[in-house]
């Protein structure tokens, strides 16, 4: 196991065993909820557990087995190996750091195929106006619950604010409900990021919103995926006025600065920004994302700043540079 997996999972065991009960706990799964997530039986995965000690689960004050949103994972994985003709010994010796590793990189397949979840969706909405609070959050924690988090994500929180922020819009919703709605959003993406532990050895990460960008999910979002994916994210927030970030950069020394753009700006308004991102990208990388960056993707030419075009170009470069960081902490 990696330092980085020991140190999470020894976080984790504390978290749980401990019976030290955060506000919002990372998921776990019984085993009969695994089966159905993984399509596999409980009993080979229990075989699994027992001859190969790929996936070893918590365990809860009552002695079941509790298996975290990674073990899930995993273990679909496992299932798309041997499905592809791979045999479970070879992927035993393989071992799990390894099998995490591939995991991660091949589930850039996976945002893409992330659905939204509509007609929950619909449901939810249909539960903000009038407001009914304790089955609006009855139903939403319950759905989120049930699924990896990270799919949750991508199926229902993401979702669910741009339609929220749709119909605020359109003048079908008022602030408060609009903003009720954001706040629990970014309650959960911080509550999972909180229990996260600190990785010492992960590539830091800066990410914010550049002055005037008040829309706030799109870098939060990233800064959840940075951080599950084992980097130090520093997470600033919205509308930060580019020059103040040089003397941060210098503090933390980012292997990458992250910037979400949603709003589209003027040609020339693009422009002052990039001549500003442009003084930070001659020491430390700098790379913009989101849908009011795309649409600027033609000043980007014959600069330093990158455009990362979706989560799964953000999740390729993710891994590169806590890979990077993995293979100079082993020397
Ligand atoms: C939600 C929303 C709001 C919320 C914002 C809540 C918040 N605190 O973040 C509220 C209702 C408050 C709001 C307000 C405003 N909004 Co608004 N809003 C939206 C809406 C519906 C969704 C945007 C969003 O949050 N999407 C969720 C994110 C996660 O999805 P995404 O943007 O598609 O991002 C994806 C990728 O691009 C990527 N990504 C994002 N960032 C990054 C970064 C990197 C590095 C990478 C790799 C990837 C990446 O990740 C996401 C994953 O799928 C859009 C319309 C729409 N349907 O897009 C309008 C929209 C963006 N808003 C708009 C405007 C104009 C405003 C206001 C200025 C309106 C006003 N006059 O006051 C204000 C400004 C904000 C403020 N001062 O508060 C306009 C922008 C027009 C333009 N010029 O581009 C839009 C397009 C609506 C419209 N059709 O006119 N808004």
């Amino acid at each position: 196991m990696s330092n980085v997996s020991i140190v999470s999972r020894k976080i984790f065991d504390k978290h749980w065993t401990g019976g030290i009960h955060s506000k919002v706990k990372m998921n776990t799964h019984r085993i009969h909820r695994v089966a159905k997530l993984t399509g596999l039986s409980k009993d080979l995965v229990r075989v699994w557990e027992r001859r190969y000690g790929l996936v070893k689960p918590l365990r809860s004050a009552n002695r079941y087995r509790e298996y975290t949103d990674e073990d899930v994972a995993l273990l679909r994985f496992l299932r798309e190996e041997l499905d592809h003709g791979q045999t479970i010994g070879a992927l035993a010796l393989e071992g799990r750091d390894s099998l995490l590793q591939r995991m991660r990189a091949s589930s850039i397949a996976t945002t893409q195929d992330l659905q939204p979840h509509e007609h929950l969706l619909d449901e939810l909405v249909s539960l903000l106006d009038p407001l009914d609070k304790s089955r609006f959050e009855q139903k939403l924690n319950g759905a989120v619950a049930v699924i990896p988090f990270e799919e949750a994500v991508h199926r229902i929180l993401l979702p669910l604010q741009r339609r929220v922020g749709e119909l605020w819009h359109e003048g079908r919703f008022n602030v408060a409900t609009e903003h009720y709605v954001t706040k629990l959003i970014q309650q959960k993406l911080f509550s999972v990021m909180n229990q996260l532990p600190l990785n010492a050895l992960g590539p830091p990460v800066l990410i914010a919103c550049p002055e005037g960008e008040w829309h706030e999910i799109g870098a939060q979002a990233v800064a959840y995926i940075a951080a599950i994916r084992g980097c130090q994210v520093y997470y600033l927030g919205p509308n930060l006025p580019a020059p103040e970030l040089l003397p941060f950069c210098e503090r933390i020394k980012p292997d990458l600065v992250l910037l979400s753009l949603t709003e589209i700006r003027s040609d020339a308004a693009a422009r002052r920004l990039l001549e500003e991102l442009e003084q930070i990208a001659t020491r430390w990388p700098v790379a913009i994302g989101g849908h009011g960056a795309r649409v600027i993707e033609h000043l980007l030419q014959g600069g330093k700043i990158e455009l990362l075009d979706d989560l799964d170009m953000l999740h390729n470069r993710l891994i590169a540079l806590v890979t990077a960081r993995m293979l100079a902490a082993r020397g």
